[in-house]
């Protein structure tokens, strides 16, 4: 049959129509037969690429994880592990991964791996404050640092550090109330060991909503929150799947992640 109309009309039958319609329906209904039973997996086990890592996760409760387990070896001095192992990325590495050392004592690192490592502050090498607050240089296997100062410090400051070498390692340090001096203190500083003793419930409560990951719900409870200086951020992950709490605007933000001093 010809004709002189060159519109585009679909010429088929009824049947064939029918049969590319029960095609498609049937490779949909198998992907849902997998996706839908699954789902709650796929939620659950993202990629490894946004998964999350544990190591930090106890860093924004403030409260007293390790470092009660930690005992100077001499007396104003903490030292702190780096693990056999620590060279392999996502091997734990800085033990305690969040040391809470006195205002005004020294640290000592203890490399325990099989090949040398440094704690160097700061975020990365490309941070401009590397190295400013303390710098071990080169830690050879088996052997201790010098005793570290930290300079410039205060009660209440959360200083971030990594390995020059292993620029994956890193770990932080929270200043705490200088021991034995705690009835001659600054009510900052007194609230801050009070914070500390108390652990949990230190600070404003921060909730991640039950749903939160699903884009358009609410996320955040309190959406907007109110801390007082010297405060700690109780964080509560209400939700399934794992979750973040970084400052900035989004991963692009040059200044994301990037608030860490805690000044009292
Ligand atoms: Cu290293």
């Amino acid at each position: 049959m010809t004709t002189h109309d060159e519109s585009a009309i679909p010429r088929t039958t009824g049947k064939r129509m029918w049969q590319g319609m029960a095609v498609l329906v049937g490779v949909m209904a198998v992907g849902a037969a997998i996706a839908i039973p699954n789902w709650h997996n796929f939620a659950k086990n993202p990629p490894p690429v946004s998964a999350i890592g544990t190591g930090t996760s106890t860093a924004s409760t403030g409260g007293t994880p390790a470092s009660a387990s930690v005992t100077a070896p001499l007396p104003g001095a903490t030292s702190i592990s780096i693990l056999a192992g620590a060279s392999v990325q996502g091997n734990p590495n800085f033990d305690p991964n969040n040391a809470q050392v006195p205002l005004g004592n020294k640290i000592v690192w203890v490399n325990k791996d099989s090949v040398p490592h440094t704690a160097t502050s700061g975020l990365s090498a490309s941070d401009p404050a590397s190295g400013k607050i303390f710098d071990t240089k080169i830690i050879s296997n088996g052997q201790s640092s010098p005793p570290q100062q930290l300079k410039g410090v205060k009660v209440g400051d959360i200083i971030p550090y990594y390995c020059q070498i292993h620029p994956y390692m890193t770990a932080k340090i929270t200043v705490t109330a200088a021991s034995g001096s705690s009835s001659s203190n600054s009510s900052n500083s007194s609230s801050t060991a009070g914070a500390t003793a108390s652990g949990a419930g230190a600070g404003p409560a921060l909730g991640i909503l039950q749903g939160a990951s699903t884009q358009g719900n609410p996320a955040y409870d309190p959406s907007t929150l109110t801390v007082k200086k010297g405060e700690s951020i109780q964080v509560t992950n209400k939700d399934s799947v794992p979750h973040t709490v970084t400052n900035g605007k989004d991963a692009s933000d040059p200044t994301s992640g990037t608030v860490q001093y805690i000044r009292t």
